[in-house]
């Protein structure tokens, strides 16, 4: 007889980090379920182009992680070994715009999925995706798992509170939940409006001669960047540990915005000082400055480490985005 196969459910399957663990999870014989919304579903050209190419492979059920009905049927129904609750509204500066909803979504979802898990399948492992946005203005430098949270934005209060919910879950209940702290990781993937993607994606257009500038913010921000390939295996790694337990996961090296445009138009032998403009709309209400994560603990315990360093990960998403750009035309 063959081995029973493990099961995971995934919220958010549709974005960046969940489509590389759905096949990350797919190649280590899982059965993948996904959570994704109705509007999705009837949209699957736009929606799903993450996802196009492992369809058959996994199941997906419709829900809304403001419906705590809707979350209660799947998770029942599934009782999957592993829950993976990537599903938010994750863009910082839409996040200032849309409180409320962004609130509503981050915090109630996160909700519903560990009270579900509590009530229907606490065998169920959780994985909360936690963000280096909970630092916000940072205490210490660099960030460890200790290293006390100061958001700065509606998303980063909000992903505290899911990060908060997750430990009481975890000590009142008994339950494996655990968080990661990940930093910021990209790829090709990335949606166009964080500020990696929409530098990949104008240097393709300006080498290609379809665009002639890109205006940006903050060029002094500086972020721990890593390639959401390496970030999803450290997700999978926390729910494979004995007892729950919080880690940050990041690189520990830290760029400004300004070194990843630099980088980005050297892989097309241009210079971005030529091109880009500093416009004052992309720049947020309360910025946050400087992370940087000390992956320590991911290091010794998770035996995890990232493959792909800031040059590798910049010079992908500049060959991706030619490769797509020369294609579609746009
Ligand atoms: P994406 O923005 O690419 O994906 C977000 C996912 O959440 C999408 O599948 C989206 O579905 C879904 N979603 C958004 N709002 C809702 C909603 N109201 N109801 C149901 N689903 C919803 O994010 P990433 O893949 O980059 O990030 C994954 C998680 O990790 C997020 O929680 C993010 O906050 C967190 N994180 C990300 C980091 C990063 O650098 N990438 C760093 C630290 C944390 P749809 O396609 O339908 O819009
Ligand atoms: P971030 O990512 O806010 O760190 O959140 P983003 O790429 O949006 O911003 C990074 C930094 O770049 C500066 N910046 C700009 N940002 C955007 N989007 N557009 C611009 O034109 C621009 N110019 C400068 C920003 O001010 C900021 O300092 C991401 C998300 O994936 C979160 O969900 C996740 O939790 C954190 O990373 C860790």
């Amino acid at each position: 007889m063959g081995k029973i196969k493990k099961s995971a459910l995934i919220t958010g399957i549709t974005g960046q980090d969940g489509s590389y663990l759905a096949e990350f999870l797919l190649k280590k014989n899982y059965e993948v379920h996904g959570v994704v919304r109705r509007v999705a579903l009837e949209d699957k050209t736009h929606r799903f182009w993450r996802i196009q190419d492992i369809l058959n492979e996994i199941k997906l059920h419709s829900a809304s992680l403001e419906s705590y009905a809707s979350i209660i049927k799947i998770i029942q129904r599934i009782q999957p070994n592993e829950i993976y609750h990537l599903g938010a509204q994750s863009y910082i500066d839409y996040a200032f715009k849309d409180e409320f909803s962004t609130l509503n979504t981050n915090i109630n979802g996160t909700h519903y999925i560990l009270s579900a898990i509590k009530d229907f399948s606490p065998k169920s492992k959780f994985y909360f995706a936690g963000s280096s946005e909970m630092y916000g203005k940072v205490l210490e430098i660099p960030q460890t798992e200790k290293t006390p949270f100061y958001p700065r934005s509606i998303y980063g209060i909000s992903k505290v509170a899911g990060f908060d919910l997750t430990r009481n879950y975890r000590e009142a209940y008994n339950l494996f939940c655990a968080s990661g702290i990940l930093f910021n990781h990209e790829s090709p993937r990335r949606g166009f409006e964080f500020v990696t993607r929409k530098i990949s994606h104008a240097v393709a257009k300006i080498k290609l001669g379809l665009q002639h500038k890109l205006e940006l913010g903050n060029l002094d921000s500086k972020r721990d960047w890593g390639h959401a390939k390496d970030y999803v295996e450290a997700m999978w790694l926390i729910l494979q540990q004995k007892k729950p337990q919080d880690f940050v996961v990041a690189t520990g090296k830290q760029f400004t915005v300004r070194d990843f445009a630099r980088e980005a138009f050297n892989c097309v032998n241009l210079d971005y000082k030529k091109f880009v403009k500093i416009n004052k709309e992309f720049m947020r209400p309360s910025e946050v400055d400087t992370l940087l994560g000390n992956p320590i603990k991911a290091k010794n315990i998770l035996k995890w480490k990232p493959r792909v360093n800031f040059q590798q990960l910049v010079l992908d998403m500049v060959t991706s985005d030619l490769k797509i750009v020369s294609k579609q035309g746009y």
